[in-house]
């Protein structure tokens, strides 16, 4: 470990007086400058002076995106616009972008942050740092950007996309560590396959894949097809940006929550009740130090558990589990709730079959209709397209046997279903009408 140690391994007891003090400075801020969070606190029946103990958090209100969209775009900043130093926006694709602000002070605690995770994943100073997530208002590149600078490492800018240009750069820079989305990383592999070059024996040691959920089985793929240490990076814009929590390379073993910036909580998604460290639910973020975008009780629509036990790594930090997937891309198959997630930690383990797939969402009548698309691999489709004849039966019977439902599948011929150079577009809702 080799950033901020002071920060990353304070004993419980001097990071919650901490925690508590920063909480009660934000609370106080939101009160006094937004108008949004002195009705919510109003009508909560909570001051900022009710705030005692860090339990005293679950008193406070909730914030959702649906309030970021109705203050659209500035409705929710606790400073003057002319203290904004940069705005950044969620990538959700339908209508308005949501919209955060940063201070000077904001951006430097980002870098740091960032400059932590990169740390806790493997990178040193004066490391080689391929940035490949987007640069824009999506907060990847700029975000793991200013981290690289700030703990001593040779940034490249190269942004998302132009994946013949990333693989020149890979080859010719020799870079120690890689950033992007882990369905972009495979991109890149995959392409370099089909030149004829051998990713694993590229230059780099460490990747920090986040941004989109990924299982393990996708963990071992990627290390195994690049040869390195595959970090989990999670992070939003509504609370900051990549770096709320990031694994270390000593565990792997559940992402480091930045905790002097900002408190996690899980919650029952229904009832909005907290539930016990190792519970899974909704993870929901107060942020402890922001000035321009302060958030309380940010539901994320995230699902995850806490746990709080020592790591080895010695941080004393709580940790996350990997994201099981988001309450909104849950699947609900004849009543039977199925995450991506489990649908990729099932693909993954057919050789035949490619890490890539797509769900589409149709609705025939009052009914919606699930269908799992896949693609086999080009040393499995020997006939041109052809896919080996039990393949469906195989993979159907694993499906129901680990879900417990049947799936309509879809097996496509190699390189047909699209490729990510973002965060992946893995479910289609093709479903026009809302049911009754
Ligand atoms: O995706 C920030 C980020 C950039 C994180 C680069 C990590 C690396 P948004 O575009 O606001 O911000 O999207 C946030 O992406 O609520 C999750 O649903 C999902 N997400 C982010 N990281 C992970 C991860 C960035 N490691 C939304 N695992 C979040 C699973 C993730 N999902």
């Amino acid at each position: 470990m080799i950033y901020n140690q002071r920060m990353e391994t304070m004993t419980r007891d001097k990071l919650q007086e901490m925690q508590l003090e920063r909480l009660r400075a934000t609370v106080q801020r939101v009160y006094d400058r937004v108008a949004f969070y002195r009705q919510a606190l109003d009508a909560a029946g909570v001051s900022p002076s009710d705030i005692h103990t860090l339990d005293d958090l679950r008193r406070l209100p909730f914030t959702k995106k649906s309030d970021l969209r109705d203050h659209y775009p500035f409705g929710l900043f606790a400073c003057d616009r002319d203290e904004i130093a940069r705005i950044h926006g969620s990538s959700g694709t339908k209508g308005k972008p949501t919209i955060v602000g940063y201070t000077k002070q904001d951006l430097e605690h980002w870098a740091e942050i960032c400059a932590r995770a990169i740390c806790a994943a493997g990178g040193r100073p004066g490391d080689l740092f391929h940035n490949a997530y987007g640069y824009g208002l999506f907060t990847g590149g700029l975000g793991m950007h200013a981290g690289a600078e700030a703990m001593g490492a040779t940034v490249v800018p190269v942004s998302g996309g132009q994946t013949a240009r990333q693989i020149t750069l890979i080859q010719d820079f020799e870079p120690r560590g890689i950033a992007a989305t882990p369905s972009y990383a495979l991109n890149i592999a995959e392409e370099m396959e089909k030149k004829g070059l051998d990713p694993a024996s590229s230059s780099l040691e460490y990747g920090i894949f986040g941004a989109e959920p990924w299982t393990e089985e996708m963990r071992r793929t990627l290390e195994a097809k690049w040869n390195l240490t595959a970090i989990d990076i999670y992070g939003l814009s509504e609370v900051m940006g990549p770096g709320v929590a990031c694994e270390c390379h000593e565990a792997q073993d559940g992402l480091h929550i930045a905790e002097d910036h900002f408190l996690a909580e899980i919650i029952d998604p229904d009832t909005g009740e907290a539930l016990p460290c190792g519970s899974e639910g909704e993870l929901v973020f107060t942020s402890l130090t922001k000035e321009a975008f302060p958030i309380l009780r940010y539901r994320t629509g995230d699902i995850a558990s806490l746990n709080p036990t020592p790591c080895v790594c010695g941080r004393t930090t709580m940790r996350m589990s990997r994201i099981k997937g988001r309450i909104d891309d849950m699947l609900i198959i004849r009543g039977v709730n199925v995450f991506p997630s489990e649908l990729e930690a099932i693909l993954l383990t057919f050789e035949e079959l490619a890490p890539h797939y797509q769900v589409v969402l149709t609705r025939e009548g009052a009914l919606d209709h699930v269908e799992l698309n896949v693609e086999v691999t080009s040393a499995h489709a020997p006939h041109h397209g052809t896919h080996p004849a039990d393949l469906i039966g195989r993979l159907s019977h694993r499906l129901k046997e680990e879900l417990g439902v049947s799936i309509a599948l879809t097996v496509h011929p190699p390189n047909t279903i699209p490729r990510s150079e973002g965060k992946a577009a893995r479910i289609l809702d093709r479903r026009t009408t809302t049911p009754a």
